[in-house]
């Protein structure tokens, strides 16, 4: 994508500006929130089709993101393909079960116990979509030669919650899963080794019996999450 040369800096003027007032701006900051507080994490999808062209805008949504140097360090595969995510579900199965027999370790199990997963990931099969988020750790120039990217983690993450953010929009649950180890990803997808896979996004209408744990309602309040000077 990127050229050797040719790219220097160029200002524009900022194409896309706000000139809301303090009414305006508290009022749509508000709607927001409130929207935002209504995505939770669902297991039970529905096996409803959705249409593609929602999945291309949310991805697209994502890749608007900031990112460092604006390398755009990203690459998501979207699945609807049924064969597809039954090897991924049932690799990720296997690597499910090791977790959840001990490899997790006793304090980190403890901690998902009010969470209420475990190994069985039916969900990789019934959501309409699995979208893959890699994170490319090098660039290719045109010619072929390698280029480095900065701030990897921290661009993918910021992409990753527009990502999730573009999906709740358009009304659909999600659940951000992390087998882990997770590199069968890269082969079953036949991605290049420059990319890390980063996780899994489960993406459709949740079903009638989705449920959520209790624990996730309960958030931090206010002087646990920021420290305001002013
Ligand atoms: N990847 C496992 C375990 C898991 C880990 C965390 I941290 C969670 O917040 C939830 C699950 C699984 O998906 O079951």
């Amino acid at each position: 994508m990127f050229f050797k040369s040719g790219l220097d800096y160029q200002a524009l003027s900022l194409p896309d500006r706000f000139d809301w007032d303090e009414k305006k701006r508290l009022n749509e900051s508000k709607i927001f929130f409130d929207w935002m507080s209504k995505r939770h994490s669902i297991r039970d999808f529905k096996k409803t089709k959705i249409n593609r062209k929602v999945i291309e805008n949310a991805i697209r949504t994502a890749g608007t993101a900031p990112s460092g140097a604006n390398h755009q360090p990203w690459h998501f595969v979207a699945v609807s393909n049924q064969k597809i995510k039954k090897k991924i579900r049932e690799a990720a199965e296997i690597e499910e079960k090791d977790f959840y027999a001990g490899g997790a370790g006793d304090e980190w199990l403890k901690a998902l116990e009010p969470i209420g997963t475990n190994e069985s990931k039916p969900h990789l099969e019934d959501a309409a979509w699995l979208i893959i988020v890699f994170a490319q750790r090098y660039g290719y120039f045109d010619d072929g030669t390698r280029y480095k990217n900065y701030y990897v983690p921290e661009s993918v993450g910021i992409a990753s919650g527009f990502l999730i953010t573009a999906l709740h929009k358009a009304g659909l649950s999600i659940l951000t899963h992390t087998p882990n180890p997770m590199r069968f990803l890269t082969e079953l997808l036949n991605r290049p080794k420059s990319e890390k896979p980063i996780m899994i996004l489960a993406v459709g209408e949740a079903s009638e019996k989705a449920k959520i744990p209790a624990v996730a309602k309960i958030k931090k309040i206010d002087s646990e999450i920021m420290t305001i000077h002013e």
